[in-house]
């Protein structure tokens, strides 16, 4: 029962079933499935399916669109129970996918989870202009958080970090990046404190960052 609910979850994405998301995921919930399961074995490997029809070419975006909209409904749903930490904010952080790039899905489930993991996420959506990242920091963020799914964007991230050197603020942010377009490597040559590969990668960096056991 519980197995054909994060199956079902999981093709639901996959096929871009609008309007009865969220019912599937609450009764997945009800039967017991963990909110973690249903983000990371149901909605996360929904979106690689998504990808690799993409690339295969039996996807074009309309079809990716629907599907990233599927994967919201279910999301809304699980957001509230990821987030709730109840304790006091560890620390500030704010995200953002860079300038010219739409792509969200990865930067919300790193943000819900960071927030169930007691940070306070500030959220600047896709599409930030670097100067927005640059403000955050400004204002007393104590990571700033990037997002780069395409390569032709990845260069906004190393901006950034110029920006934020260039008006003295680089010592008091610590700067992560991640998403499909970038690497480790890329991390270190740009000069970012460091890279996740996923939203418990990018959890556990941030922790060590700021020296939170
Ligand atoms: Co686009 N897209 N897309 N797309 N899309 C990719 C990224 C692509 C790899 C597909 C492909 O061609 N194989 C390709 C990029 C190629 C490249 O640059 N090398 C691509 C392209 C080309 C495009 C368009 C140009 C297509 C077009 O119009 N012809 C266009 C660009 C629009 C724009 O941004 N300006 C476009 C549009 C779209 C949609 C709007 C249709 C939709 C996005 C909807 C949305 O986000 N609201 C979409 C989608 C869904 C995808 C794929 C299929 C899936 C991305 C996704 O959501 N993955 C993607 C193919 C792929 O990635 N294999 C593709 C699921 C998500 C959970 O994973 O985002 O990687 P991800 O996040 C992970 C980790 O990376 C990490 O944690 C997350 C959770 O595990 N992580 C972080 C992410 N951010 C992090 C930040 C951190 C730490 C960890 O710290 C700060």
């Amino acid at each position: 029962m519980e197995d054909d609910l994060l199956t079902g979850i999981k093709a639901g994405v996959v096929a871009g079933r609008l309007g009865g998301m969220g019912d599937m995921t609450r009764a997945a919930l009800d039967t017991g499935v963990p909110a973690a399961d249903i983000m990371s074995l149901g909605l996360i490997e929904a979106m690689s399916i998504v990808g690799e029809k993409f690339e295969k070419k039996e996807y074009f975006v309309p079809e990716v669109l629907v599907s990233a909209r599927a994967m919201h409904e279910s999301m809304d749903v699980l957001r509230p129970l990821l987030e709730a930490s109840g304790v006091e904010p560890l620390a500030r952080v704010t995200m953002g996918t860079v300038k010219g790039d739409l792509h969200d899905i990865g930067k919300d489930i790193v943000s819900i989870v960071l927030t169930g993991a007691g940070f306070e996420v500030q959220s600047l959506g896709a599409d930030v202009p670097s100067e927005k990242f640059v403000e955050a920091a400004a204002g007393g963020a104590g990571v700033v958080g990037m997002s780069s799914l395409l390569t032709t964007t990845r260069p906004r991230m190393a901006e950034v970090i110029r920006l934020l050197e260039e008006r003295g603020l680089r010592d008091g942010v610590k700067v992560i990046i991640g998403g499909a377009a970038v690497t480790e490597g890329f991390a270190n040559e740009i000069g970012a404190d460091g890279y996740g590969a996923d939203a418990a990668q990018a959890v556990r960096l941030v922790k060590s960052l700021l020296g939170i056991q």
